[in-house]
């Protein structure tokens, strides 16, 4: 089945491409086509594929008027979607149109592209598989929005000092208009803070919270085209604004500070996304995003509903809502109030409305990153929901105590107080007792949810509550966008239309007989040779650096984490640098050529994180100037990660690393995209990891170090029974020494890190190096092999099925949300 989209009058074809492109020249931007350069080029190419968006957007919203299905809602904090023009192109089937179309006016498409700011509005993980859900909802016509926050700033411009330092510098995104999103000037909806809350103590438990500060929410929508169909959902961005001006009182006598603050104060909510990832600080700030954010959402979900004419008691059999992480729960006790305050309800109907509302998936199970938010704070800026969140916690442990008597630790373990100074609410747990199911992103992670963070509630609740829905990506950004070579060989080789594998994914095994096929073979590498030329191109052209292209291209990319393990690799180049010095030239020559990339960017206020980037830059530059090596040893950092650099260095990347310890990993996504495009891996047993591995098979990937059971007992050891490094790990140990010693120079600046491995190595260095060193020599090992290599990395594509975000949110569809797609009739 192909859709086409020129059946429902929209410029599909060259000559009305070219002539609403000029006629946005000329119009929405008073310009002159013939004296254009390539950013209005851009801008009127996006005005042009956003009016082709609007007639499938339009047709989408009316049906599901029209059809009033159950829906869901996406609730998330961060939405990172990159660049959105050659993705609506290529969703709406007419990148091959527009390419001429700008063609014939003397445009390349390729230069128009390069002029998109991504649009980074989230961390890394949590927000990318966000953007990759609502594709795969579109594309799957599922009844989706998605709803988040409109940061005037997303996340830091990240620069790198000549000392080797991590620099940051705002993300002003919004500078050059933003063609993709549609303001709702008519959209909007007070959000309260502050003031009090007055029990009635009339028996329903009911209050009346009233004065503080209010402020108003209003939408900007951003349209979600469905790949080959004209499915267009919705993602609605809120933003901040007061609800009055300023006051004229301040104002006219003369104190304009005054006038404006509380304006000020308003705007500031939705100012700028919070750069942490996986460390909760608990900032009012951050409090106020969370709930402007979930209780806008919640009344333009509720009033939607209330359109439908249903008792509210219907409510879960027409919205299903998903909270991205415990950063929405505040959406618990806020549907509460409504339930009670507002729409009168008792509390026991109340609680069943929202039980079955509410869906939870978890992302992490480190400590550090499972918010609490202490009970001041909460009690000042939403009195209201403190009251709720008391209650709720009251019903629940009467609840525990009935099924577990007489078991005060339980009770204490499982409240959503924890006792302290101050007392803080448990967000994970207020977000597990209020959904209807609670799932983990990865097999591996699941388990652990299960047995570790949530154990109490497994046993109080029952295991039926909780699931597992491994994640996805969408293989229409991440293989067809960003490597269309290899996209077109692969629809040319199983004879299908790309529009079929797309789709279904599982398509891609009938490329494995072709991994026997040299001729397919050959071809197969030429593409990553060409992916990699891009990628030095690009490092040329940005960074005027020379980069080889005759060498084992070897990528970690991710956020900056002790977790995630950047420093082992990093070491691991120090080990192989000092290897390669102690040997002949002639020794050297049989050895594999090398080029290591690092990207990634650190929580500003991660000292360690941003030391391991200035000990990665410095060894950079030592190592790189280098006669002795630099012919067999590269390494480069690149500055400012982002979605569109991921698009350039994934399709290029021989082996990625996904080397976290042993459990700390909750799945990990470009694991996924590096292996859709042929990179192999290289990784420790650890999160969507091992599920790549069950699928590509064990002989087609690289895994090293200790499993996540022994993990504990080496903590517990290392604690209580330590052993010098140099006794336990000595080749590990002489690369500590080596960069104490000055190697890189900086004299002593590194050794807070090195300490963090010498004394009480909480991630396992120490533990796994010796067996990452030998993982890496197998990756030597096999890559000198090249047509076993490039067999292997036929094979792992063909496996990667599995790992479409299509068959994620299916899985959320039926077994979660329970919701259909609902396609918008053929055109006639
Ligand atoms: C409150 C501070 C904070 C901010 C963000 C705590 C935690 C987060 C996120 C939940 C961290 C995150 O992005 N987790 C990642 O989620 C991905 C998508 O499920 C997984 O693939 C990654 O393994 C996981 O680290």
């Amino acid at each position: 089945k192909v859709w086409r989209a020129g059946t429902r009058g929209l410029d599909t074809d060259v000559p009305s491409i070219t002539k609403t492109f000029v006629n946005h020249v000329q119009t929405s931007l008073a310009r002159q086509a013939y004296n254009l350069d390539n950013l209005g080029a851009y801008q009127a190419a996006a005005l042009s594929v956003r009016d082709n968006l609007l007639v499938n957007w339009n047709e989408t919203q009316m049906n599901y008027t029209r059809k009033a299905p159950k829906r869901a809602y996406y609730l998330s904090l961060e939405f990172l979607m990159g660049r959105t023009l050659d993705n609506a192109m290529l969703n709406l089937g007419l990148k091959d149109k527009y390419v001429e179309g700008v063609k014939k006016l003397g445009f390349s498409i390729e230069d128009i592209l390069e002029q998109e700011r991504d649009a980074a509005l989230g961390n890394g993980g949590l927000g990318r598989l966000a953007a990759c859900y609502l594709d795969s909802s579109a594309s799957q016509e599922l009844p989706v929005w998605g709803y988040g926050l409109r940061y005037k700033y997303g996340i830091f411009q990240q620069l790198i000092s000549p000392e080797g330092n991590q620099l940051e510098a705002p993300d002003p995104w919004l500078d050059n208009q933003n063609p993709w999103e549609l303001p709702r000037l008519d959209v909007s909806y007070e959000v309260r803070f502050y003031g009090s809350a007055d029990r009635l103590n009339d028996g329903s438990g009911r209050s009346n919270w009233h004065g503080g500060q209010e402020v108003l929410a209003v939408a900007y929508d951003v349209m979600i085209p469905g790949y080959n169909t004209p499915t267009t959902n919705n993602l609605r961005l809120w933003e901040s604004k007061p609800k009055r001006g300023f006051d004229l009182n301040s104002f006219n006598a003369g104190d304009y500070e005054h006038a404006v603050e509380s304006s000020n104060s308003a705007a500031a909510i939705t100012s700028v996304l919070y750069p942490n990832d996986h460390t909760s600080f608990g900032k009012e700030l951050r409090l106020k995003q969370q709930y402007f954010w979930t209780a806008a959402s919640l009344q333009d979900i509720i009033r939607r509903f209330k359109n439908l004419g249903k008792p509210i008691t219907e409510f879960p059999d027409y919205a299903a809502i998903q909270l991205n992480d415990t950063h929405p729960t505040l959406a618990i006790p806020e549907l509460m109030r409504v339930l009670i305050d507002d729409e009168d309800l008792d509390w026991g109907t109340a609680w069943q409305i929202v039980t079955n509302t509410f869906f939870y998936t978890n992302h992490t199970v480190l400590p550090e990153a499972l918010e609490k938010w202490p009970v001041p704070l909460i009690e000042h800026v939403l009195p209201r929901h403190m009251q709720i969140i008391y209650d709720i916690n009251l019903f629940f442990l009467q609840a525990v105590e009935k099924k577990f008597p007489d078991d005060r630790d339980r009770l204490s373990r499982m409240s959503l107080i924890e006792e302290g100074q101050p007392k803080q609410v448990r967000m994970a747990h207020l977000a597990c007792i209020g959904s209807r199911k609670v799932n983990g992103v990865a097999e591996l992670h699941s388990d652990l949810v299960q047995t570790t963070i949530l154990k109490d509630f497994v046993e109080f609740e029952g295991v039926s509550k909780f699931g597992n829905v491994t994640n996805g990506i969408t293989p229409r950004r991440w293989l067809d966008q960003c490597n269309p070579e290899l996209s077109a060989l692969i629809s040319k080789t199983l004879k299908l239309d790309k529009n079929v594998w797309l789709k279904d994914l599982t398509k891609l095994e009938g490329l494995l007989p072709f991994a026997e096929d040299k001729k397919f073979r050959t071809e197969w590498a030429a593409i990553k040779q060409r992916n990699k030329e891009r990628l030095a191109h690009h490092v040329q052209t940005t960074l005027g650096l020379t980069v080889r292209t005759d060498a084992m291209y070897d990528v970690q990319i991710k956020r900056l984490h002790e977790y995630k393990r950047q420093t082992l690799n990093i070491l691991g180049v120090i080990h192989r640098y000092l290897t390669l010095k102690a040997m002949t030239t002639a020794e050297r020559a049989k050895t594999n050529r090398r080029v290591v990339f690092f990207a990634g960017k650190a929580a500003p206020a991660y000292y360690i994180a941003k030391l391991t980037i200035r000990l990665i830059v410095n060894v950079a530059r030592v190592i790189n100037a280098d006669p002795d090596t630099k012919d067999f040893l590269q390494l480069y950092f690149l500055p400012d990660y982002s979605v569109s650099l991921a698009e350039v260095l994934i399709p290029a990347s021989d082996i990625s690393q996904h080397i976290s310890t042993a459990g700390t990993e909750a799945s990990g996504t470009s694991n996924m995209k590096f292996c859709l495009n042929g990179g192999l891996l290289l990784g420790t047993v650890d999160g969507a990891n091992i599920e790549i591995a069950e699928e590509v098979g064990e002989s087609n990937v690289f895994f090293f170090g200790h499993l996540t059971p022994a993990v504990e007992d080496l903590r517990h050891q290392h604690l209580y029974h330590p052993v010098p490094i140099e006794e336990k790990c000595p080749a590990l140990a002489n690369v500590l020494n080596e960069v104490s010693k000055g190697l890189f120079g900086d004299g002593g600046v590194y050794e807070p890190l090195l300490n963090t491995v010498r004394h009480g190595d909480y991630y396992l260095l120490t533990d796994d190096f010796d067996s990452y060193i030998a993982a890496l020599a197998m990756v030597d090992e096999a890559y000198l092999d090249t047509e076993e290599w490039i067999k292997k990395s036929i094979r792992t594509t063909a496996k990667m099925g599995k790992f479409s975000s299509d068959r994620a949110i299916l899985e959320y569809a039926e077994s979660y949300w329970n919701i259909e797609a609902i396609p918008v009739a053929a055109a006639k």
